[in-house]
């Protein structure tokens, strides 16, 4: 068994996520990453509205929140005053993809040297599993009963090929998955070092899983990622 991350609070209490939630396998990643870096003591999250929320005390490290869909502007503003510090801002594609699309366009634009995380769960997960920018056409979500209609909604959103298309090109962009977790490390890592190394800005698109919102069993949970791997593609853009 793979041991919890040293950067993990390292007191016991309940979970708050849902029982087969993806945040926590991507929690796993990225502290395993933090750890194998040795960045603890100069990493700080930025967490948004969301089930991203949950995640305040998942780490022994300072986490802050913000409204939703600007903890882009938030931790590019920290990352200013302290340039020395380790910055992640960790929002849903809600809060990247909606209404924070304005401030993830522009730090990216700017280069901003900070590591966006825009975790995919098709949905508004926290406030019952409304229609997002993501999800796939015909999903059925609270405010599509029938099935997303792409001929009144538009197309599933490509986030990272959007930031590709407007950041510059040493700017770091990929997309993983909860379901092929080292690879995920790999990219979670990568963007790490660029925003340390090269001090450019990074964003990793997180594919994840929603059982409570979807009503999938655990089977369910990864043949509906799977799915969705069909329209995010995964790979380093
Ligand atoms: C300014 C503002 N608008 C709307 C809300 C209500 N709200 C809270 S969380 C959320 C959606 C979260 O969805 P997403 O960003 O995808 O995160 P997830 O819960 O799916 O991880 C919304 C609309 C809010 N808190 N503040
Ligand atoms: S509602 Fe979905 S995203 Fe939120 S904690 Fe539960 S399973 Fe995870
Ligand atoms: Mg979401």
């Amino acid at each position: 068994m793979v041991p919890f991350p040293k950067c993990y609070k390292q007191s016991s209490k309940p979970s708050k996520f849902c029982p087969g939630c993806g945040y926590g396998l991507m929690f796993k990643m990225l502290g395993q990453v933090i750890d194998e870096l040795g960045i603890q003591e100069k990493t700080v999250l930025g967490l948004d509205i969301g089930c991203s929320l949950l995640a305040w005390d998942y780490f022994d490290f300072p986490t802050t929140h913000t409204h939703h869909g600007r903890t882009t502007a938030t931790m590019v503003g920290f990352k200013l005053a302290d340039p020395s510090k380790v910055v992640l801002a960790l929002m849903g594609d809600g809060g990247g993809y909606a209404i924070g699309l304005q401030n993830l366009l522009h730090a990216a634009i700017r280069n901003n040297p900070l590591t966006a995380l825009v975790l995919n769960n098709t949905c508004y997960a926290m406030t019952g599993g409304q229609l997002a920018p993501t999800t796939l056409e015909g999903e059925i979500t609270s405010t599509t009963p029938k099935g997303r209609d792409l001929t009144i909604t538009g197309q599933p959103f490509l986030g990272p090929e959007l930031i590709r298309s407007v950041a510059p090109l040493n700017a770091y962009v990929a997309r993983g998955s909860v379901s092929q977790p080292a690879i995920l490390k790999k990219y979670l890592r990568t963007a790490l070092e660029k925003q340390i190394n090269d001090k450019v800005f990074s964003l990793v698109e997180i594919l994840s899983l929603c059982p409570v919102n979807w009503k999938t069993d655990a089977k369910g949970s990864f043949d509906f990622n799977l799915k969705m791997q069909k329209i995010f593609p995964c790979k380093e853009l």
